[in-house]
């Protein structure tokens, strides 16, 4: 996308705008944990053996095939427990303790975000988590699980790959995925008839109404000066609609973070900024004025030195 106006991409330009900025919302994807080595869901990494990742992401393929829904959710969440927390989940948590006018609007469901300690009162989860189980029918729900592997039908999910650097044999589509049976998965505790599930959002279902409540009172409050658009292809509602209704009260800066910028960067104006690359390398240089430069201490604490 050729630049709209010539400090699109100006970090110069960017920082001045930041550090005026009292009331800024992000709103992130999959892109902001591909640092971190999970992958997105739309483009080469949304296959999951020959299925496409947003097929399996809804209602109807759990109710016609509970086994494999629940073995491409046991994996991801073998993977996100394995995965680390990048630079940019430690930048956003950062802002938030630095900007208490920051709020972070997520659509991963891998953790990563409180596993970098963001402010949890500075946080809402979108789609869920793949460490909430819920049941199918009642409304018990299970907070915080993170066995792995979750149950025994599901072991095959949880191995580490044999042959690290070669794709792991469960991603391998001509290699049979071992049977899960209905019966073999665990049902709720609670009504005992439900199967449980993963906590997450899929398509077609709607998200916590009171989060979004909150988040649409949180938006039409105050005027919001930045939206940080992190790593999202933005096309999935609610989520790709947060931005715009942000600039309802007046110049709203909108700052598409994205490996590629014209997946992202549709509709600017000339108050916006884009800037291309990954995402988990960008935020913390982005951020910086603010933030301070981010230090690792020997015993793996994440350090800012300097900053506001
Ligand atoms: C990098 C990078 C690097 C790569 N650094 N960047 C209004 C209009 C039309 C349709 C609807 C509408 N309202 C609702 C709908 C229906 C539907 C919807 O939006 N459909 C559209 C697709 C057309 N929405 C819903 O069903 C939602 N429910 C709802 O609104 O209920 C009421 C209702 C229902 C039906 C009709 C009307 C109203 C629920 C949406 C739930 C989405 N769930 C999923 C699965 C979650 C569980 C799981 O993880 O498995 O959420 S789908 C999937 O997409 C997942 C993601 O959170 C979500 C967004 O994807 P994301 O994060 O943007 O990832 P990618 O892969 O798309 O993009 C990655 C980006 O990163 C790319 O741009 C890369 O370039 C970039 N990138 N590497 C920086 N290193
Ligand atoms: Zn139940």
């Amino acid at each position: 996308m050729p630049p709209l106006h010539p400090n699109y991409s100006s970090i110069a330009a960017f920082h001045a705008k930041l550090v005026n900025s009292k009331r800024i919302l992000a709103v992130c994807g999959a892109g902001l944990s591909a640092a971190s080595g999970l992958p997105t869901f739309r483009g080469a990494g949304g296959i999951w053996r020959n299925h496409d990742a947003m097929t399996l992401a809804t209602p109807e393929a759990f109710d016609a095939d509970p086994g494999l829904v629940w073995m491409f959710y046991a994996y991801r969440r073998h993977m996100a427990l394995t995965a680390k927390p990048n630079p940019a989940h430690y930048a956003l948590a950062e802002l938030a303790r630095k900007v208490p006018g920051f709020m972070c609007l997520s659509q991963n469901v891998d953790n990563l975000h409180v596993r970098a300690s963001h402010p949890e009162e500075q946080l809402r989860l979108l789609h869920g988590s793949l460490f909430r189980i819920k049941c199918t029918t009642c409304d018990w729900a299970e907070p915080n699980n993170v066995d792995d592997p979750f149950c025994d039908a599901l072991a095959a999910a949880s191995t580490n790959n044999p042959k690290p650097g070669e794709p792991h044999p469960i991603l391998d589509a001509n290699t049979p995925l071992p049977s899960v049976p209905e019966e073999s998965l665990p049902h709720c505790p609670s009504c005992k008839a439900g199967l449980q599930r993963p906590g997450v959002v899929w398509f077609g279902e709607l998200l916590d109404m009171r989060m979004l409540e909150e988040i649409d009172e949180w938006i039409d409050d105050q005027k919001v000066d930045m939206v940080l658009v992190v790593g999202t292809s933005g096309v999935v509602w609610p989520a790709a609609g947060f931005a715009e209704r942000a600039r309802s009260k007046g110049k709203t800066s909108v700052v598409t973070v994205n490996m590629e910028l014209d997946s992202g960067g549709r509709g600017a104006r000339k108050e916006d900024f884009g800037f291309e690359g990954d995402a988990g390398t960008l935020l913390p240089q982005l951020l910086e004025p603010v933030i301070g430069k981010m230090v690792m201490r020997e015993d793996g604490e994440i350090m800012w030195e300097g900053g506001r």
